[in-house]
């Protein structure tokens, strides 16, 4: 397993956890966490299959993303969908954390889940999922819909590859350092017989 040094950028911090399959040298699974003018741009992406091909079409999404972050997730992508159809494709979740109305608005195609983990003093911990619609970016989209979600500091957003097994963010005490939380979900539910990435992002605000 490799770990991601845990990084704190505007907003957000987050930390990383992954593993290849046995066999390959390259990971078809990977992620972004760009900087944006209102906040953070943050991104999953699994290249379809594994091995170099995957991680191809993975580094094509990568620097779309970096290179328009600032743009809306349905125009990104959009634009990766055009960027990617000279590669296998591949599926992926983005969320957009925004300061000025303390939002994350995701989207996902294909199977990359997202789980955002809310820590309401009152409610306790809750939980809900990032809508994910079937396609491939590259290849099919879906209709594109975003979701836009409110967010309070301290909200853990959690992007995990297939690699990793449903069900990883039960149990999970959201307290926990970002980097022991990515470790835990990748060693404990990483299935072994697929890449597999996950992002551990907290939402910290902007102190306004
Ligand atoms: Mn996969």
């Amino acid at each position: 397993m490799s770990r991601g040094t845990p990084q704190t950028m505007r907003l957000v911090e987050y930390a990383t956890a992954s593993m290849i399959i046995p066999g390959e040298s390259e990971s078809g699974d990977r992620y972004i966490a760009a900087p944006t003018p209102t906040g953070a741009l943050i991104a999953v992406i699994d290249g379809l299959g594994h091995g170099v091909e995957a991680a191809e079409a993975s580094k094509v999404a990568v620097a779309t993303l970096e290179r328009y972050a600032s743009e809306s997730v349905i125009a990104l992508i959009r634009r990766c969908n055009e960027a990617m159809k000279t590669t296998r494709g591949a599926v992926m979740s983005l969320a957009s954390f925004s300061a000025q109305n303390h939002t994350m608005t995701c989207l996902g195609v294909g199977n990359v889940e997202g789980v955002l983990l809310r820590t309401d003093a009152q409610a306790g911990q809750s939980r809900e999922s990032i809508l994910m619609r079937g396609g491939v970016v590259g290849f099919r989209l879906p209709t594109l819909r975003a979701l836009v979600m409110p967010v309070s500091p301290g909200d853990i957003l959690i992007l995990a590859t297939d690699g990793i097994r449903s069900g990883f963010e039960i149990n999970l005490s959201i307290s926990a350092p970002l980097q022991q939380i990515a470790d835990t979900i990748c060693s404990q539910h990483g299935k072994g017989t697929d890449d597999a990435l996950v992002l551990v992002a907290r939402y910290m605000g902007d102190g306004s």
